[in-house]
Protein backbone atom coordinates (compact mmCIF):
# COMPACT_ATOMS: atom_id res chain seq x y z
CA UNK A 1 0.00 0.00 0.00
CA UNK A 2 1.26 3.44 -0.97
CA UNK A 3 0.79 6.34 1.91
CA UNK A 4 -2.63 7.40 1.78
CA UNK A 5 -1.75 11.06 3.18
CA UNK A 6 0.78 11.62 0.24
CA UNK A 7 -2.39 10.47 -1.96
CA UNK A 8 -3.45 13.68 -4.31
CA UNK A 9 -7.13 12.79 -2.34
CA UNK A 10 -5.91 13.86 1.03
CA UNK A 11 -2.79 16.58 -0.52
CA UNK A 12 -5.64 17.98 -2.09
CA UNK A 13 -8.41 18.18 0.36
CA UNK A 14 -5.49 19.87 2.37
CA UNK A 15 -4.50 22.20 -0.26
CA UNK A 16 -8.56 23.53 -0.08
CA UNK A 17 -9.39 24.04 3.25
CA UNK A 18 -6.47 25.60 4.19
CA UNK A 19 -7.26 27.95 1.09
CA UNK A 20 -10.85 28.44 2.53
CA UNK A 21 -9.92 29.07 5.38
CA UNK A 22 -7.18 31.63 4.48
CA UNK A 23 -10.03 33.15 2.37
CA UNK A 24 -11.76 33.84 5.73
CA UNK A 25 -14.69 31.51 4.93
CA UNK A 26 -14.26 28.99 7.67
CA UNK A 27 -14.05 30.68 10.62
CA UNK A 28 -13.74 28.39 13.45
CA UNK A 29 -15.54 25.29 13.46
CA UNK A 30 -17.35 26.84 10.11
CA UNK A 31 -17.69 24.69 6.69
CA UNK A 32 -17.73 21.17 5.67
CA UNK A 33 -16.95 19.58 2.73
CA UNK A 34 -17.77 15.67 1.44
CA UNK A 35 -16.14 14.02 -1.61
CA UNK A 36 -17.55 10.86 -3.14
CA UNK A 37 -14.82 9.19 -4.36
CA UNK A 38 -14.35 5.66 -6.27
CA UNK A 39 -12.95 2.62 -5.27
CA UNK A 40 -9.72 2.95 -7.51
CA UNK A 41 -8.90 5.65 -6.92
CA UNK A 42 -8.12 4.51 -3.25
CA UNK A 43 -7.57 0.71 -3.59
CA UNK A 44 -3.99 1.39 -3.68
CA UNK A 45 -3.76 3.74 -0.61
CA UNK A 46 -6.45 1.49 1.39
CA UNK A 47 -7.50 -1.87 2.52
CA UNK A 48 -11.18 -1.05 2.11
CA UNK A 49 -12.31 -4.45 3.59
CA UNK A 50 -11.26 -3.17 7.21
CA UNK A 51 -13.78 -1.33 8.93
CA UNK A 52 -12.44 0.69 11.87
CA UNK A 53 -16.15 1.34 13.62
CA UNK A 54 -19.68 2.03 12.72
CA UNK A 55 -21.36 5.47 12.86
CA UNK A 56 -25.29 5.66 12.65
CA UNK A 57 -26.94 8.19 10.56
CA UNK A 58 -30.58 8.81 11.16
CA UNK A 59 -32.40 9.13 7.64
CA UNK A 60 -32.14 6.48 5.09
CA UNK A 61 -28.76 6.61 2.81
CA UNK A 62 -29.30 3.38 1.29
CA UNK A 63 -29.25 4.65 -2.70
CA UNK A 64 -25.99 5.54 -1.66
CA UNK A 65 -24.92 2.29 -0.44
CA UNK A 66 -21.55 0.88 -0.90
CA UNK A 67 -20.92 4.72 -2.01
CA UNK A 68 -17.38 6.05 -0.73
CA UNK A 69 -17.11 9.78 1.01
CA UNK A 70 -13.73 11.47 2.10
CA UNK A 71 -15.69 13.96 4.52
CA UNK A 72 -14.67 16.40 6.99
CA UNK A 73 -14.73 15.65 10.47
CA UNK A 74 -17.61 17.88 13.42
CA UNK A 75 -16.68 20.42 15.40
CA UNK A 76 -12.81 20.45 13.12
CA UNK A 77 -11.40 23.27 12.07
CA UNK A 78 -10.38 23.86 8.44
CA UNK A 79 -7.16 25.70 9.61
CA UNK A 80 -5.98 22.82 11.16
CA UNK A 81 -6.43 19.54 8.46
CA UNK A 82 -3.30 19.88 6.90
CA UNK A 83 -1.54 19.08 10.04
CA UNK A 84 -3.68 16.37 11.21
CA UNK A 85 -5.56 15.14 8.47
CA UNK A 86 -6.25 11.61 10.37
CA UNK A 87 -7.30 13.60 12.73
CA UNK A 88 -10.12 16.13 11.14
CA UNK A 89 -10.62 13.98 8.22
CA UNK A 90 -12.57 10.41 7.61
CA UNK A 91 -13.25 8.18 4.42
CA UNK A 92 -16.53 6.72 5.27
CA UNK A 93 -18.71 4.22 3.42
CA UNK A 94 -22.58 4.24 3.68
CA UNK A 95 -23.41 0.60 4.55
CA UNK A 96 -25.44 -1.58 2.88
CA UNK A 97 -28.84 -0.60 5.16
CA UNK A 98 -28.16 2.71 4.73
CA UNK A 99 -28.44 3.86 8.13
CA UNK A 100 -24.65 3.63 9.08
CA UNK A 101 -21.44 4.62 7.95
CA UNK A 102 -18.65 2.34 8.03
CA UNK A 103 -14.93 3.91 8.83
CA UNK A 104 -12.55 3.12 6.99
CA UNK A 105 -10.08 5.84 7.51
CA UNK A 106 -9.65 8.53 9.99
CA UNK A 107 -11.61 10.36 12.51
CA UNK A 108 -8.88 9.56 15.54
CA UNK A 109 -9.95 10.55 18.37
CA UNK A 110 -13.87 9.18 17.87
CA UNK A 111 -14.23 12.01 16.09
CA UNK A 112 -17.54 11.78 13.85
CA UNK A 113 -18.62 13.22 10.49
CA UNK A 114 -19.77 17.19 10.03
CA UNK A 115 -23.14 17.92 11.58
CA UNK A 116 -24.26 18.73 7.99
CA UNK A 117 -23.53 15.43 6.86
CA UNK A 118 -27.58 14.72 6.55
CA UNK A 119 -27.60 17.71 4.22
CA UNK A 120 -24.46 16.37 2.36
CA UNK A 121 -25.77 12.91 1.56
CA UNK A 122 -29.43 14.30 0.68
CA UNK A 123 -27.47 16.81 -1.85
CA UNK A 124 -25.33 13.88 -3.40
CA UNK A 125 -28.08 12.24 -3.98
CA UNK A 126 -30.13 14.90 -5.93
CA UNK A 127 -27.32 16.08 -7.89
CA UNK A 128 -26.17 12.32 -8.97
CA UNK A 129 -29.22 12.58 -10.53
CA UNK A 130 -28.85 15.77 -12.46
CA UNK A 131 -25.13 14.54 -13.17
CA UNK A 132 -23.74 10.74 -12.91
CA UNK A 133 -20.56 12.17 -12.64
CA UNK A 134 -21.04 14.57 -9.52
CA UNK A 135 -18.57 14.42 -6.73
CA UNK A 136 -18.23 17.01 -4.39
CA UNK A 137 -20.48 19.02 -1.87
CA UNK A 138 -18.72 22.46 0.09
CA UNK A 139 -20.08 24.05 2.55
CA UNK A 140 -19.02 27.55 4.31
CA UNK A 141 -19.27 31.05 5.27
CA UNK A 142 -18.22 33.57 2.85
CA UNK A 143 -19.54 37.23 4.12
CA UNK A 144 -20.42 38.88 1.56
CA UNK A 145 -23.06 36.07 0.50
CA UNK A 146 -24.59 35.80 3.97
CA UNK A 147 -24.43 39.91 4.27
CA UNK A 148 -26.49 40.06 1.37
CA UNK A 149 -29.83 37.90 2.39
CA UNK A 150 -30.52 40.51 5.13
CA UNK A 151 -30.78 43.02 2.41
CA UNK A 152 -31.94 41.47 -0.87
CA UNK A 153 -35.18 39.43 -1.51
CA UNK A 154 -34.17 35.88 -1.09
CA UNK A 155 -36.61 34.80 -3.62
CA UNK A 156 -34.25 32.24 -5.85
CA UNK A 157 -34.70 34.37 -9.09
CA UNK A 158 -34.37 38.24 -7.87
CA UNK A 159 -31.44 36.69 -5.65
CA UNK A 160 -29.84 34.86 -8.74
CA UNK A 161 -30.66 37.61 -11.58
CA UNK A 162 -28.94 40.74 -8.88
CA UNK A 163 -25.79 38.58 -9.41
CA UNK A 164 -25.98 37.62 -12.98
CA UNK A 165 -25.91 41.38 -13.22
CA UNK A 166 -22.95 42.15 -11.08
CA UNK A 167 -20.37 40.36 -13.25
CA UNK A 168 -20.47 40.16 -16.48
CA UNK A 169 -18.77 36.12 -15.80
CA UNK A 170 -21.38 35.31 -13.07
CA UNK A 171 -24.44 33.76 -16.37
CA UNK A 172 -21.67 31.91 -17.93
CA UNK A 173 -20.53 30.45 -14.51
CA UNK A 174 -23.42 29.63 -13.25
CA UNK A 175 -26.35 29.93 -15.71
CA UNK A 176 -28.07 27.16 -13.77
CA UNK A 177 -28.58 30.06 -11.24
CA UNK A 178 -28.66 30.19 -6.97
CA UNK A 179 -31.27 28.42 -4.89
CA UNK A 180 -32.05 29.84 -1.40
CA UNK A 181 -33.04 28.52 1.32
CA UNK A 182 -35.00 30.73 4.09
CA UNK A 183 -33.57 30.64 7.73
CA UNK A 184 -33.82 27.03 9.21
CA UNK A 185 -32.15 25.00 12.16
CA UNK A 186 -29.27 23.70 10.42
CA UNK A 187 -27.46 20.74 11.22
CA UNK A 188 -31.42 18.82 10.74
CA UNK A 189 -32.88 16.90 8.03
CA UNK A 190 -35.27 19.14 7.71
CA UNK A 191 -32.85 21.70 6.40
CA UNK A 192 -31.20 18.66 4.42
CA UNK A 193 -34.45 17.82 2.70
CA UNK A 194 -35.01 21.40 1.87
CA UNK A 195 -31.72 22.28 0.59
CA UNK A 196 -31.26 19.29 -1.54
CA UNK A 197 -34.82 20.43 -3.33
CA UNK A 198 -33.29 23.20 -4.78
CA UNK A 199 -30.02 21.73 -5.49
CA UNK A 200 -31.71 19.23 -7.90
CA UNK A 201 -31.87 22.06 -10.46
CA UNK A 202 -28.59 24.59 -9.44
CA UNK A 203 -25.10 23.36 -8.19
CA UNK A 204 -25.53 26.57 -5.38
CA UNK A 205 -27.72 26.48 -2.63
CA UNK A 206 -27.46 29.99 -0.13
CA UNK A 207 -28.66 29.47 3.13
CA UNK A 208 -30.29 33.10 4.51
CA UNK A 209 -27.65 34.61 7.41
CA UNK A 210 -25.94 31.37 7.33
CA UNK A 211 -23.47 30.43 4.38
CA UNK A 212 -23.46 28.69 0.78
CA UNK A 213 -23.13 24.69 -0.38
CA UNK A 214 -21.53 24.61 -3.95
CA UNK A 215 -21.50 21.44 -5.85
CA UNK A 216 -19.52 20.53 -8.82
CA UNK A 217 -18.09 17.40 -10.73
CA UNK A 218 -13.94 18.30 -8.51
CA UNK A 219 -13.36 20.21 -5.86
CA UNK A 220 -12.47 22.97 -8.03
CA UNK A 221 -15.85 23.46 -9.53
CA UNK A 222 -17.79 23.70 -6.09
CA UNK A 223 -14.84 26.32 -5.22
CA UNK A 224 -14.87 28.38 -8.21
CA UNK A 225 -18.70 28.93 -8.22
CA UNK A 226 -18.91 29.85 -4.61
CA UNK A 227 -15.85 31.89 -5.06
CA UNK A 228 -17.59 33.66 -8.16
CA UNK A 229 -21.07 33.73 -6.34
CA UNK A 230 -19.05 35.68 -3.05
CA UNK A 231 -17.50 37.92 -5.21
CA UNK A 232 -20.59 39.01 -6.84
CA UNK A 233 -22.38 39.44 -3.62
CA UNK A 234 -18.92 41.71 -2.66
CA UNK A 235 -19.76 44.23 -5.59
CA UNK A 236 -23.59 43.98 -4.82
CA UNK A 237 -22.89 44.88 -1.27
CA UNK A 238 -20.48 47.61 -2.48
CA UNK A 239 -22.86 49.46 -4.20
CA UNK A 240 -26.43 48.67 -2.89
CA UNK A 241 -26.54 51.81 -1.08
CA UNK A 242 -25.24 53.97 -3.39
CA UNK A 243 -27.07 55.88 -6.52
CA UNK A 244 -26.72 53.32 -9.67
CA UNK A 245 -25.92 55.00 -12.78
CA UNK A 246 -24.96 52.28 -14.95
CA UNK A 247 -25.60 48.36 -15.36
CA UNK A 248 -25.79 45.37 -17.58
CA UNK A 249 -29.04 45.34 -19.74
CA UNK A 250 -30.93 42.60 -17.96
CA UNK A 251 -31.86 41.94 -21.85
CA UNK A 252 -28.37 41.52 -22.75
CA UNK A 253 -27.28 38.89 -20.41
CA UNK A 254 -29.55 36.22 -22.70
CA UNK A 255 -27.46 37.57 -25.43
CA UNK A 256 -24.35 37.14 -23.14
CA UNK A 257 -25.15 33.74 -22.08
CA UNK A 258 -25.73 32.87 -25.77
CA UNK A 259 -22.35 33.76 -27.00
CA UNK A 260 -20.89 31.45 -24.29
CA UNK A 261 -23.03 28.74 -25.05
CA UNK A 262 -24.46 28.79 -21.26
CA UNK A 263 -28.35 27.92 -21.06
CA UNK A 264 -29.83 30.96 -17.98
CA UNK A 265 -32.52 28.96 -15.68
CA UNK A 266 -35.65 28.42 -17.73
CA UNK A 267 -37.96 31.40 -17.79
CA UNK A 268 -35.39 33.66 -15.50
CA UNK A 269 -34.64 36.11 -18.06
CA UNK A 270 -38.80 37.14 -19.00
O1 LIG B 1 -19.52 22.67 10.25
O2 LIG B 1 -20.67 25.20 9.16
O3 LIG B 1 -23.23 24.66 9.42
C1 LIG B 1 -19.96 23.80 10.88
C2 LIG B 1 -20.99 24.48 10.06
C3 LIG B 1 -22.37 24.17 10.38
ZN1 LIG C 1 -22.32 26.35 8.33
Amino acid sequence: MKPILESPIITDICDMTANMYRLGWDERNGGNISWLLDEGELADYLDLSKTIRNIPIDFDAAELAGRLFLVTGTGKYFKNVTKDPEGNLGIVRVAPNGRELELLWGFEGNTLPTSEFPTHLMNHMARLKADPEHKVVMHCHPANTIAMTFVHSIDDRDFTCTLWQMITECIVVFPDGVGVVPWMVSGTNDIGAATADKIKDCRLVVWAHHGIFGTGRTLDEAFGLIETVEKAAEIYMKIAHLERKNEIPKDQLKALADTFHAVPREGWLD
